[in-house]
């Protein structure tokens, strides 16, 4: 990476991150760019199966929100989530287990890249229905309101599912139900390959969500401090009783829609432009000129992060498949009404 390219807007350190902070997310943005670029390449050489849909571009959005939050803080995800739940928490190697159909994946290797959950640090899933998981997000808020808990729900959805009616439904029912349910759009210009302008008329996502009296802000989702402070405020506001939020963070996704596609839809001079605009290499940049990094440091975390990528691939590789029989098991599970498994 190179740092000259940096964007470096921010003159000094911030006061309210320390180095440990703000390096911890640095390091988790090149797990997460690492692991896809990894897990692209493992699916181009035919190892994996299925689809994948990669973030490539949008790491900031994920780790400046999920550091805002608490290990017993609630994420729900989407279709193109290995950012999302890594930055909650996910470990590669299970991660790839789960994309390789290992008994050793975070669903046993029967969810696959677009379903992985892991109840335990508080990760709900995702739905690869548009918008699906903003209803479920709700629920999930309205059951921590009803036992009197102090958790919050941070609902990461895209652009396209603005347009479904499960958007307006569910931030109705926040909003009337004032649930700690945090909404953030991952706007990254597209959803599959039609352009965000041509989506909606005059859009302004946090004018469409105020009038359901949600507060909301649209930050530069190319710049995890600015991403990070907005989850902060919401988070806070959700927590102590405020109800819902609504962040619009302004990305871009650097590939195409899935591994494989040429996205000729998506013009060259824009892919470019956003890449210079690449939120690891802008705090990068911050960190060298903030002495918070030096170089060798940097080398150096380059070098942990690809070993831990390559022993989860080996990890991976090393664990049984997903044994047939097993295929109908886990499917459902019951509850009673007060959320108690039966
Ligand atoms: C209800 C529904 N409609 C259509 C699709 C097909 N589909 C899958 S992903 C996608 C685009 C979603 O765009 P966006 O929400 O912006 O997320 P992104 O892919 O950009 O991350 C579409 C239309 C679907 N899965 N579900
Ligand atoms: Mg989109």
């Amino acid at each position: 990476m190179n740092a000259k390219n940096a964007d470096t807007t921010v003159e000094t350190p911030p006061e309210d991150l320390t180095r440990e902070q703000l390096l911890g997310m640095y390091r988790r943005m090149r797990l997460i760019r690492g692991f896809e670029d990894t897990a692209k390449e493992r699916f181009e050489a035919g190892e994996i199966a299925g689809f994948l849909h990669l973030s490539q571009g949008q790491e900031a959005v994920p780790v400046g929100v999920c550091s805002a939050l608490g290990p017993r803080d609630y994420i729900t995800s989407t279709h193109r989530g290995h950012g999302d739940v890594i930055a909650k928490g996910c470990e590669v190697k299970r991660m790839f287990a789960e994309l390789y159909g290992r008994a050793t994946g975070y669903c046993k290797g029967k969810g696959g890249s677009m379903h992985i959950a892991d109840f335990s640090q508080g990760i709900i899933g995702a739905t690869g229905i548009v918008s699906g998981s903003l209803p479920t997000s709700v629920g999930i808020g309205l059951g921590i309101k009803q036992r009197g808990g102090d958790e919050v729900v941070v609902c990461f959805f895209g652009d396209g599912a603005t347009a479904e009616g499960g958007f307006h439904e569910a931030l109705n029912l926040a909003s009337l139900w004032q649930v700690p349910v945090i909404f953030v759009c991952q706007n990254n210009l597209y959803g599959l390959s039609q352009p965000w302008e041509k989506t909606a008329y005059k859009c302004d996502l946090v004018a469409r969500v105020a009038t359901y009296h949600i507060p909301g802000e649209c930050v530069d989702g190319m710049d995890v401090i600015a991403v990070h402070r907005a989850a902060r405020r919401a988070v806070e506001r959700a927590r102590s009783g405020g109800g819902p939020g609504f962040i619009e963070a302004k990305t871009y996704r650097f590939l195409g829609h899935y591994v494989g596609d040429p996205a000729l839809y998506m013009p060259a001079e824009e892919r470019e432009a956003w890449r210079k605009r690449d939120a690891i290499v802008k705090l990068r940049g911050q960190l060298l000129a903030w002495g918070y990094l030096t170089e060798a440091e940097d080398e150096a975390m380059g070098a942990e992060v690809a070993a831990e990528l390559q022993a989860g691939v080996e990890y991976a590789k090393a664990s049984p498949l997903a044994a047939p029989e097993t295929a109908l098991e886990e499917l459902y599970v019951h509850f009673d009404y007060l959320g108690n498994p039966r």
